[in-house]
């Protein structure tokens, strides 16, 4: 089971505030119906889900949220754009997840309304950080932390700035290389959420890696403290 999770009726600024558990992000996957196959398995220890596909045309990436919310919907998980928050308002998605080139977080704040999910991508800068929680982000990602082969030439983030974003008020996502060996020392540096792409979807059990992930919520290293 997820830590906390909500649906779209019950989501605001609030219930995004106290999200915490697993981020899953899905992989670049052209076959939809394996795609909601895939992520139906894993949706029962999901926070949240980024939907997120690079490579992709306008349209597959349409049909593709479409083929997922329904998925979402069942399993009380809210559905998140990335880059696109034109898509996620059109397709009724509960949130957008944007990084630098993706438009500016106030238009999508106003598109998507204030009950929306809205992420940032702050990479290794907390500056950014504050000034998306000024601009309306609901949380902050930093990332990535470890190595990773799914986004190539990503800046390098330290569990000092999980710490240094404590007081912006928002959830902390931490995002890149996260394994159920390497997410304790995360979430012990402040981590709400771990946002996962390969760790969970390219293990041969994506459900049992998904519940181990979260077991660094339950299990904090013996040294945790503040
Ligand atoms: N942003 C920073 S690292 C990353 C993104 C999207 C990729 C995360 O993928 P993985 O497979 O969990 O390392
Ligand atoms: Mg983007």
């Amino acid at each position: 089971m997820p830590l906390s999770h909500s649906t779209r009726e019950d989501e605001t600024s609030i219930g995004a505030r106290a999200a915490r558990g697993l981020y899953p992000v899905t992989p670049d996957l052209d076959d939809t119906r394996a795609l909601v196959s895939l992520v139906t398995r894993v949706l029962p220890h999901a926070t949240w889900l980024q939907y997120r596909h690079k490579t992709a045309t306008p349209a597959l990436r349409r049909a593709q949220v479409a083929a997922l919310l329904p998925a979402c919907r069942a399993a009380g998980v809210p559905l998140i754009v990335n880059d696109d928050w034109l898509l996620a308002a059109e397709s009724g998605a509960d949130g957008a997840h944007l990084g630098e080139g993706d438009g500016a977080l106030e238009a999508a704040r106003l598109a998507l309304g204030p009950s929306a999910i809205l992420g940032a991508s702050c990479y290794d800068e907390i500056e950014r950080a504050r000034r998306a929680v000024d601009a309306g982000a609901s949380y902050v990602a930093f990332g990535a932390f470890f190595p990773t082969t799914t986004k190539a030439a990503t800046r390098r983030a330290t569990p000092g700035l999980l710490r240094a974003a404590r007081g912006l008020g928002v959830p902390r996502v931490a995002i890149g290389g996260i394994t159920a060996d390497n997410a304790p020392a995360l979430v012990e540096a402040g981590a709400d959420l771990l946002a996962v792409v390969s760790g969970v979807f390219a293990a041969p059990d994506p459900a049992f890696a998904a519940q181990a992930c979260l077991a660094a919520f339950r299990h904090p290293p013996a040294a945790a403290g503040g």
